[in-house]
Formats: C-alpha cells, sequence, structure tokens
C-alpha cells in the first residue's frame, strides 16, 4: 500500500521555501510502462423546495455503505429508529446531532427553523414527513454547490490541488489522473511537493500506476520551477489536462503560503489563465477547522474548487454543509476510500440518499 511507502513528516518538520526558480531544471520524466505498484483497491430553505430525484436514487445507493461508518449517517439512522414520534424531543436530538457533527450554526438553525415552523403548522402526519422534508432540505444547502470540474479542450487545462498536510492530496492526484485517463485525456503530473521526503516517489508511483508523465526534480527543489517546467513540457506535448502537487501546508506557514502565490505567478507566464482551477483538499474527519482553512488558503491564493477526502471513515461529514453555508464554493469530488477508482463526482442527491436514506429500512444507526 502506497500510505505505508511513504511516511509523513510532522508539521514541525516544514520548512518555508524560498528557493528562486532555477534557470534551467533538469527534469526526469516516469514514463516508465513496467509492473504498477501494489496499489489499494445559494438558496434559502424558505424557497421553492429542491426535489430530490429518486429515478436514478438506485445506483447512488451505494454511496450509503461507503457513508455508513459517517457520524451523520449513523445519527440520523439512530436517531429516527429511536425517536419515531412527532415531538419537540425529535427536534432537539436532531439540533443536537447536526452541532455535534460539525453542520454549522448557520446551516442547523435554517434547518430546524424551516422543521420547526412546518411542524407547528402542522404539515407533518408522522415523523417520516419531517424526514423527507428534511432530505428536501439538505439538498437545498448542497445543491448550489454541485458543480463539476470540466476542463476545456485546446489547452493544457492547469488543475494545482493545494491544502494542509495529510488531506490526501496526492493521493486525489492519483485518483483524478485515473478518473481523466480513462475517459481519454492526455494527462500530465507536477511532482510539487519538493518539499516532504518520498513526495516525489509517491506521486511517480501514482504516475506509473497510471501509466502518466511526472516532471519531477530532486526533494529540496524549488516547487515553482518543477510546476513551471512541467506546464512548458505539458504545452510542448499538447497535453488535455496537467495536474500539480503542492507540500502540506499550515496557513500560518507564511514562507510556504508565499510559496503557492509564487507558483501561480510563474504558471501565468505561461498561460495567462492558468491555473485553471485551485483544488483545496479537505480532509473530512477535520470538522470546523476545515472553515478556517479555506478561508485563509481562499485568501492567498483563490480556491475555485473544493475536494473532500476520508469520508468513507469516521468523518462527522457535517463539514460538507458547513462549507457550503460559508463559502458557497464547488465541491468537484469527494473521497470515499483510498483506491484510485475512489474518487467520486459530487451529486448532492447521492450523498443526501447516502447520509439519510428514503428508505429507512436501510438505516445504519444503532
Ligand atoms: N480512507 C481514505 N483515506 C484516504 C482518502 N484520501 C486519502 N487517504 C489517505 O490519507 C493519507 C494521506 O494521503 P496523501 O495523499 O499522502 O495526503 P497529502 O495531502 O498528499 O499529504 P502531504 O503530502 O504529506 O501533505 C494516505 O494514507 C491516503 O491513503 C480517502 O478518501 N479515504
Ligand atoms: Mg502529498
Amino acid at each position: 500500500m502506497l500510505k505505508k511507502l511513504f511516511r509523513k513528516k510532522s508539521a514541525a518538520d516544514l520548512r518555508p521555501l524560498h528557493a528562486d526558480l532555477a534557470p534551467s531544471c533538469e527534469t526526469s520524466v516516469a514514463t516508465d510502462r513496467q509492473a504498477l505498484p501494489d496499489l489499494p483497491s445559494g438558496q434559502t430553505l424558505d424557497s421553492e423546495p429542491v426535489h430530490l430525484d429518486t429515478s436514478s436514487l438506485a445506483h447512488r445507493h451505494t454511496w450509503h455503505k461507503r457513508l455508513a461508518g459517517n457520524a451523520l449517517t449513523r445519527g440520523f439512522g439512530s436517531l429516527f429508529k429511536h425517536n419515531p414520534k412527532l415531538d419537540e424531543t425529535l427536534l432537539e436530538e436532531l439540533e443536537t446531532l447536526l452541532i455535534t457533527a460539525d453542520v454549522g450554526i448557520q446551516a442547523t438553525t435554517e434547518l430546524l427553523g424551516d422543521l420547526r415552523q412546518r411542524m407547528l403548522k402542522r404539515e407533518f402526519a408522522d415523523s417520516t414527513a419531517l424526514r423527507m422534508r428534511l432530505r428536501t432540505d439538505l439538498l437545498a444547502i448542497l445543491k448550489p454547490i454541485e458543480h463539476p470540474l470540466q476542463p476545456e479542450p485546446g489547452q493544457p487545462f492547469v488543475i494545482l490541488v493545494v491544502g494542509v498536510n495529510g488531506v490526501g492530496k496526492t493521493t486525489t492526484i492519483g485518483k483524478l489522473s485515473h478518473r481523466f485517463s480513462t475517459e481519454g485525456r492526455q494527462v500530465m503530473l507536477a511532482a510539487g511537493d519538493t518539499f516532504r521526503a518520498a513526495a516525489v516517489e509517491q506521486i511517480q508511483a501514482w504516475g506509473k500506476h497510471n501509466k502518466v508523465p511526472v516532471i519531477a526534480q530532486d526533494q529540496g527543489a524549488d516547487a515553482a520551477g518543477v510546476i513551471y517546467d512541467a506546464l512548458q513540457s505539458a504545452q510542448a506535448r499538447k497535453a488535455d489536462i496537467l495536474i500539480a502537487d503542492t507540500a502540506g501546508r499550515l496557513h500560518t506557514q507564511a514562507g510556504l503560503m508565499d510559496e503557492l502565490a509564487k507558483i501561480r505567478r510563474v504558471l501565468g507566464k505561461l498561460d495567462t489563465n492558468a491555473p485553471h482551477e485551485v483544488l483545496m483538499v479537505i480532509d473530512g474527519t477535520t470538522g470546523q477547522n476545515a472553515i478556517n482553512q479555506v478561508r485563509q488558503f481562499n485568501a492567498m491564493i483563490g480556491i475555485t474548487g473544493l475536494t473532500i477526502t476520508k469520508l468513507d471513515g469516521t468523518a462527522k461529514g457535517g463539514v460538507v454543509f458547513a462549507l457550503a453555508r460559508e463559502f458557497g464554493l464547488p465541491v468537484r469530488y469527494i473521497g470515499l476510500g483510498e483506491a484510485s477508482t475512489d474518487l467520486r463526482r459530487f451529486d448532492a442527491e447521492a450523498f443526501v440518499e447516502g447520509l439519510l436514506p428514503m428508505d429507512s429500512h436501510t438505516d445504519l444507526g444503532s
């Protein structure tokens, strides 16, 4: 498994990089076709309700299994199992669940406000009716952030992947290169994490696995220089997509944050529109701290899309709603496992169905 091969350094091990752009960067292109590594397999709730498209729910049902360990999935299941009665207790327990699952105060207040108002108007015959309305309200929060990434043809579409340490950036790049290659696009990778030990080898292993070239230099090289070279090479080869990895960094590390601005600047010298996507990866287990992370990265480099990983584990899951309410940034993908096929295009309906299935018999709460 890749994760065992590449040990992480702690955040304290990170040091700022100030190296200038190397005038002539020697690149190595990993096009090896040998044996593959052993990879692991803005609207409010008052507006018109957004209806769940039940016709295509069958194939989305698989999401429920992947989201089974999630605090929200388990909490919803347990709540509606143990509180079949439509009363204030149900609402109070729902409120506690939403807050503790990191849905955030704003979204929780909106959700509870709508449900309470409707309950007072006697719109719900039973708790199942309330459950159905809750699904609609959850979807109303997520639908506006469902904007799939659609790389335009005609030039290398540059995706710069950023985020704090260990969130799943490189793994997401591996999964993305698998996805885009499978779609028949010519993909190249840039080993822009020149900081962490073994980071270059990690992305090269993904490149080898997916049979895509990786532009890399040795550890310690200037990250902006590597990514600049990679775009030059992608332009020369007329690649469709270039995905650039970057070192994990904390927003408090001014030097490393400046490096992101430098990467943007040097890319702009080759293509004024590059990077076309600044994809921030968020670890779904992070909780409310994700809000701070996005705020700081957005201020520094301008985020155009999010990927939320590790939602297959014991993440609280609610952070997707909190991020939707706080920023309204598109969620492009979610990570539901470690294998190259475990990256799903964000589908608001499938996500809501995964958390709170229409059929209560599939509830997973205890
Ligand atoms: N369960 C699960 N694990 C994931 C997912 N995405 C990534 N991981 C795991 O998270 C760990 C860190 O992944 P990396 O891709 O190395 O993270 P990174 O952000 O590149 O880390 P740094 O380069 O050190 O900042 C690895 O063990 C991955 O296998 C996911 O969606 N689900
Ligand atoms: Mg990495």
